[in-house]
């Protein structure tokens, strides 16, 4: 493959698949793609496609299956591992699905919603409630990420304790491979036993083995009852024993259960508009608790306020507010949803996207804090995240007035000390953000010999050319 990039007259072909229109080649056009928002990675392109159709995506793949036109897929770039970062060495060509971005179909009574691999989340989400539906999955960058990205890093988000991850929010899918060929996979049954599972191969493969154009995504009733608490807590052992609590008291209406540090609060109140301290004096950890019912408002109004009477009376809860409208939910949603990008104004942050079984969360933060602590003197551990899902983003900030490239040098270092914790628990280094770039080569360290030769012959019988997303997820030798 030649790295210095394709000839004119090859970018001029594949162009004409999309009309000039509808293609990037001006170095100041195509930077803002060239980037994902950590700043960690920084391709080189010289072009971006924007098909129109899935026929048109079809021809690019077939002719970079033809002429070894490496090609990265990209619909909100808001990915967190460098998956959708195209390579340094000039090659790669961008395939962006921002103007597939239909909702093909709702159709209420079957509980489905078609749409194309580039409709925005937030788009997704409002057409489902217009037919007084609601599609749960929930990110706080849901109003730039695409579905074909959602499906792609089968991304998690908040609300996955009762409703699952992407992954069980798909029927079916319909997908470009990258020989050029179209599978329509756009099947809505929830019950089909008919071979390999195709459409799981595609969810979570981060663009390795072809492109999703189109995806039968499931609707549910939307809740009749919504409560949101925030509640102080003193330490992520009464964070846990509170989650427990309100497992047992809310069951299947326990729609989300989160973590946050005061340090992170603090952030948020420091750095992102509108964002209140939300209890009447600091405590060191945070948990939001959502709880969504389908019988009656009331329901929902007993059950978080039993829980938290439960909670005081245990001494589990130190303080707390139910919030007393939707923009007050809103509110503390916004201010949990932000801690990331509130984290950036501080400096560099390391991040470790890890999950343990639940039980093990406050053992973990409790070795890995020491661990770490002791490697950088100063480091700001900011560990929030999906507590009942028992992800945690064990993120930390550089110390206060460090030197943010120097910090950052650390990122492996950092990780290697962190990840040995992770997986003596029984846990994953990567819990929702996938693999792309960043961890590519620490999965293969970790994974067995067997489980990495099969990801191999998978994208090899899929990819012959080995054209999709090169060197993502797995690398070939
Ligand atoms: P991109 O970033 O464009 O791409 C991501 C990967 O998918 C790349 O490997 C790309 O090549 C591939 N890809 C993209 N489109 C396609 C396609 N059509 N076909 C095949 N491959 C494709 N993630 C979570 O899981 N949970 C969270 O709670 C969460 N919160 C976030 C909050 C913020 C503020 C931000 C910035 C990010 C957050 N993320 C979260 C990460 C990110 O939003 C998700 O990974 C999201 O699913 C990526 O979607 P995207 O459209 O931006 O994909
Ligand atoms: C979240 O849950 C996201 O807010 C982002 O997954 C986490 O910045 C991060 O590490
Ligand atoms: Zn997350």
């Amino acid at each position: 493959m030649d790295i210095s990039g394709p000839k004119p007259e090859l970018l001029d072909r594949f162009a004409a698949i999309v009309g000039e229109n509808h293609v990037l080649r001006d170095p100041e056009d195509l930077a803002p793609h060239l980037v994902e928002g950590r700043g960690l990675y920084h391709g080189v392109s010289p072009m971006l496609l924007k098909p129109g159709s899935t026929e048109e995506v079809s021809a690019i793949l077939k002719l970079a299956s033809e002429t070894g036109t490496p090609i990265v897929p990209q619909t909100g770039n808001t990915g967190m591992v460098g998956g959708q970062t195209p390579r340094a060495g000039g090659s790669d060509l961008i395939v962006s699905l921002e103007r597939m971005n239909r909702i093909r179909e709702v159709d209420p009574v079957a509980n489905v919603l078609v749409a194309d691999g580039g409709a925005i989340l937030a788009d997704v989400q409002k057409a489902a409630e217009a037919a007084g539906r609601l599609f749960p999955l929930s990110l706080g960058s849901e109003g730039s990420c695409r579905i074909g990205g959602n499906l792609s890093t089968n991304a998690g988000g908040t609300a996955v304790l009762a409703y699952g991850n992407t992954r069980q929010l798909c029927l079916g899918l319909e997908v470009v491979l990258p020989t050029g060929e179209i599978w329509d996979g756009l099947r809505r049954l929830k019950k089909d036993n008919t071979g390999y599972d195709l459409r799981d191969l595609f969810i979570g493969a981060e663009g390795t083995l072809g492109i999703i154009t189109g995806a039968v995504l499931k609707l549910f009733p939307q809740p009749v009852g919504h409560q949101v608490a925030m509640a102080g807590v003193n330490s992520p052992d009464d964070a846990l024993r509170l989650f427990e609590r309100a497992s047992n008291l809310c069951g299947t209406a326990l729609t989300g259960f989160e973590l946050m540090p005061r340090i992170g609060v603090e952030f948020t109140v420091r750095h992102m508009e509108g964002v209140r301290d939300p209890l009447s004096g600091p405590h060191p950890w945070y948990t939001l608790i959502d709880i969504s019912t389908s019988d009656s408002p009331e329901t929902a109004e007993r059950m978080i306020q039993a829980l938290l009477e439960q909670g005081f009376e245990a001494g589990l809860v130190q303080d707390a507010v139910i919030a007393s409208s939707v923009a007050q939910q809103n509110a503390l949603w916004h201010m949990r949803e932000s801690m990331s990008d509130a984290q950036k104004p501080e400096g560099g942050s390391i991040k470790h996207d890890v999950s343990v079984p639940v039980s093990k969360i406050p053992a973990f933060m409790t070795e890995a804090d020491k661990a770490v602590l002791e490697a950088v003197p100063g480091a700001r551990i900011c560990a929030f995240g999906h507590l009942g899902d028992g992800n945690i983003h064990y993120n930390i900030s550089q110390p206060v007035g460090a030197d943010k490239a120097g910090f950052l040098a650390r990122w492996r270092e950092v990780n290697a000390i962190v990840h040995p914790i992770v997986l003596a628990a029984g846990g994953s280094i990567s819990a929702e953000h996938g693999i792309g770039q960043l961890k590519r080569d620490e999965l293969a360290a970790i994974r067995s010999p067997i489980e990495m030769d099969l990801m191999r012959r998978i994208k090899k019988a899929f990819d012959p050319a080995g054209i999709m997303n090169p060197e993502k997820v797995v690398s070939l030798p």
